[in-house]
């Protein structure tokens, strides 16, 4: 055992053999006798977690011992990925375990290649919580992950003649060797209930559903430093004083478990489909038990480290909690709940503590995806929430009407039905009286205005009994619901109004943030609206999983720096026509794109050439991704190569392997049928003699972070072709940037950044612009889009039946707008689809040109990272 130049001890591969054996006998979960791949994978991750678990205690009593302000990331999902290489590459240790494994008969490989990826996420949100994780650690910050330890992730995607199935996800089948339970950190988590008032006002919450969250901890290391954070997951169960014994013993079994099952089902899946009342209640019971177990467990830390200084108005000071997207904005009422209710905190106080403590980030700008919850689901399940959601909304609602005054009822009635956080639910009575009395309200200074307890206490439980004047009668008729429409809880506008600060994941996202999605209330707290463009860990995303480009850049570079700081890759530029560099990274290239040859034979049977180009789209299966505009381009290539001689068509086209990846979620029918589109043109393709190696289309199954680690550093070109204006920002342009691998796509998301970085001569643009979009959908939908006649073609093609028998009517039609196909091609394949082939021709001629097409890499790979 030696020591780094950090201080932190570096253990050799003899104690490195001596902790593995020890692990595979005295922490046994294998048969004694053998020592085969899964007990080596577990006894050296076992090995591993003990040098963990010494940085992590000393981590957490540094913070402790600090009370330094400290980062709590709230996120329903984060997609993990494998451990173990990811640990002993932070500790720097990679060399001393590949050795003791060998010693001990494995390959570090091989032994690595047990570990199931810990899918708790199911795309960009999800990996990016633990990139930042990652990057938090690095970068010695105080901070901790909380998330829920659900049984299966997502799903399994298998991949068959009918498309994709779905399988449950059992990744803790074999154990989870990075968690540890913490037996005596748990918390209860209540639902249904009801609020009862005390003779002094206060209320409690009680009666209903308790179940406890337990914690269960993931040791995060960061790079080449001590620190090692926490994320913290909550599994759900309750006491043995609920399994219901005399039930048991008189045989009615299922009422015996009832309880436990109840409570055990909550962190059973992630995302269980949300088209039944029994699958919103279960999803909305996940997110309460996130946000009331994680601030439960944040304010009894908060009140720890106080100790006798206790100071409420210190909790911004000391926590900073970021909401991952909506899915926890119940952290909102919960927190004023606790300070308010078990605190003993009057509301303006536990308000402004609140909104200084809460920020959101924002991560999609489709309608459907901005959540919204039924008033009367939230009602039974969190009563109490409910009162305080409505006492945010008569904030809210003041603030509107200082801001608009009501002179103009049309234009107040326009603004509190777009920004209150109650969609369709009637305006309390203290309300409609004051816009009887003009003179009453308050001006556009919000803080002097009337403190809403006093307005809630009245509104609560008042019938609207109103004045009878003109302007009542006026006010009423105009602020009335419709009965026709569902009442709602606006989660984004929750969001909005409850945190101090309000980001987008890139620029042109930030921007159609403040200026579409929540204009209103960027007009009215301009502040509030930042930029936070997404950023990936460069040591997962280039430094472990591309350890061929890793040498050429230290080599060139002259210095390892870069996996700390990414600015340092800017470097390289200068050395982009050098002859050496280039064919070392050719070299690279070719190694990283035999692996991929490998492991899409494993995975799908076809055997591919390593000389073709690989041409990757992966990522979730959405209209708005555009997967579909790429399969199309690809149906038009073949078309034209099989209408060609066997010289012209080598003449004209690059051989291509295009690979796709990514799951479509259960219930989205139409990603579905993308899915069976792509496998059917593979079908066909790939075994068309005509064609052989000249074109290739790979539908890789089950698309998760450890197959993202295979087939990035091993792509040429990267496909991101999203309509503008719809994909937030991505994440995965940036991990394929980094590794060098060239783009085409859409001004959209951190795209538009990634350009600006790599340079416009080295980035394949095509297609209509953001601010075009809406206009274009317009004339679409008036019948003026006169369609390319190559779109028609390809299209036509497709209806022909080459591709088999299953019938695409319903798939093209999406695109024609066909009576009883829904939006008429709402994310304009066909606007796009002359520009996209056209730029595809640009593509293949570029890559004819070696020199040029390594230099392209070369500057592509410089693309810094925000979250270095
Ligand atoms: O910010 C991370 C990631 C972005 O890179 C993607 O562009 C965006 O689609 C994704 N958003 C979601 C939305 N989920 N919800 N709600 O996953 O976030």
């Amino acid at each position: 055992t030696d020591t780094s130049d950090n201080g932190i001890l570096v253990p050799d591969s003899k104690s490195v053999i001596s902790s593995i054996k020890y692990h595979a006998e005295f922490t046994p979960s294998f048969s004694p006798e053998k020592f085969e791949l899964p007990k080596a994978y577990y006894a050296t991750a076992e090995s591993v977690r003990d040098m963990l678990i010494t940085n992590w205690n000393a981590t957490y009593n540094f913070h402790e011992k600090m009370n330094a302000k400290q980062a709590y990331y709230l996120s329903m999902e984060f997609l993990q990925g494998r451990a173990l290489l990811n640990a002993i590459g932070n500790l720097e240790l990679s060399g001393a375990y590949a050795e003791a494994l060998r010693k001990l008969g494995h390959d570090l490989e091989d032994v690595a290649r047990q570990e199931p990826d810990a899918a708790l996420g199911n795309g960009g949100l999800g990996r990016l919580a633990s990139c930042f994780l990652d990057s938090l650690a690095t970068l010695n910050y105080p901070a901790w992950g909380y998330g829920l330890r659900y049984k299966y992730g997502l799903f399994k995607q298998l991949i068959t003649k009918d498309g994709q199935e779905e399988v449950a996800e059992n990744w803790l089948e074999m154990g989870n060797p990075w968690e540890v339970p913490r037996n005596d950190v748990s918390y209860p988590v209540k639902f249904y209930g009801e609020v009862v008032k005390g003779p002094d006002g206060h209320k409690t919450w009680v009666g209903g559903e308790d179940i406890m969250a337990v914690a269960y901890d993931v040791p995060i290391p960061g790079y080449k430093t001590k620190t090692t954070i926490n994320l913290r997951l909550w599994s759900t169960k309750v006491g043995p004083e609920n399994f219901n014994l005399n039930a048991f013993n008189n045989g009615d079994h299922p009422k015996a478990y009832e309880a436990l099952k109840r409570a055990e089902k909550i962190c059973y899946i992630l995302y269980p489909g949300d088209e039944s009342l029994e699958g919103k209640t279960l999803r909305l019971k996940q997110q309460y038990t996130l946000c009331s177990a994680s601030l439960q467990d944040i304010i009894a830390r908060f009140e720890r480290r106080s100790g006798e200084s206790l100071d409420w108005n210190e909790f911004p000071e000391k926590v900073a909690v970021q909401m991952n997207d909506t899915h926890p904005t119940l952290c909102i009422p919960e927190l004023l709940r606790i300070l308010i209710d078990i605190k003993g905190l009057k509301w303006k106080e536990a308000w402004a503590i609140t909104q200084r403590t809460v920020a959101y980030t924002n991560h999609t700008v489709l309608p459907e995806a901005l959540e919204k919850w039924s008033l009367k689901l939230l009602q039974e399940l969190l009563p109490r929430h409910v009162e305080i959601i409505k006492m945010i909304d008569n904030e809210l609602i003041d603030t509107i009407i200082a801001e608009y005054g009501v002179e103009d009822l049309e234009l107040l009635k326009e603004k509190l039905k777009q920004m209150r956080v109650l969609e369709n639910i009637e305006l309390p009575a203290s309300i409609l009286e004051l816009l009887v009395k003009p003179e009453e309200i308050p001006t556009v200074d919000s803080s002097e205005k009337k403190v809403s307890e006093e307005v809630t206490e009245t509104s609560e439980d008042d019938d609207i009994k109103i004045k009878a004047k003109d302007v009542v009668i006026r006010a009423k008729v105009t602020f009335d619901p419709d009965p026709k429409l569902p009442q709602m809880v606006r989660m984004a506008n929750l969001c909005v109004v409850g945190g101090h600060a309000v980001n987008g994941v890139a620029e042109i996202h930030s921007e159609i943030v403040k200026n579409e999605v929540f204009n209103d209330f960027y007009k009215l707290w301009p502040k509030k609206f930042q930029n936070k463009t997404n950023g990936v860990t460069p040591r997962r995303w280039l430094s472990f999983c591309n350890p061929e480009l890793s040498k050429i850049i230290t080599k060139w570079t002259g210095t390892q720096d870069w996996v700390l700081n990414t600015e340092k890759l800017v470097e390289l530029k200068k050395f982009a026509d050098n002859e050496e560099l280039q064919s070392e990274w050719r070299k690279a290239k070719r190694i990283n794109k035999e692996r991929t040859v490998s492991f899409l034979k494993e995975k799908t049977g076809y055997l591919v050439s390593p000389d073709a180009m690989f041409d990757v789209q992966v990522k979730r299966i959405h209209e708005y991704k555009r997967q579909l505009l790429n399969i199309l381009g690809i149906v038009y290539r073949y078309k034209k190569m099989k209408e060609m001689s066997v010289d012209e068509r080598k003449e004209k086209f690059v051989p291509r392997v295009c690979i796709f990846g990514g799951k479509a979620f259960a219930t989205y029918v139409q990603a579905k049928r993308i899915v069976k589109f792509i496998t059917d043109v593979g079908a066909t393709v790939n075994h068309d003699p005509d064609i052989g190696d000249l074109l290739k289309v790979v539908f890789v199954p089950d698309y998760n972070v450890t197959v993202a680690e295979v087939l990035i550093p091993g792509s040429d070109l990267s496909q991101h072709i999203s309509t503008a204006g719809m994909e937030a920002s991505g994440t995965s342009n940036m991990k394929f940037a980094m590794n060098g691998c060239i783009q085409i796509g859409t001004l959209d998301g951190a795209n538009v950044e990634i350009r600006q970085e790599v340079g416009e001569e080295n980035f394949f643009l095509f297609g209509a612009e953001a601010h075009e979009i809406a206009g274009l959908r317009k004339q679409r939908s008036e019948g003026k889009f006169v369609a390319d006649p190559r779109f028609e073609e390809v299209k036509q093609y497709v209806r022909s039946g080459v591709f088999g028998t299953y019938s695409y009517d319903e798939l093209m039609g999406s695109l024609e707008g066909n009576e009883g196909y829904g939006r008429a091609d709402y994310f304009l394949v066909g606007k796009d689809f002359p520009a996209y082939i056209e730029c595809q021709e640009e593509v293949d001629k570029a890559y004819r040109d070696e020199k040029k097409w390594t230099k392209i890499f070369v500057h592509v790979h410089q693309v810094k990272q925000q979250a270095a």
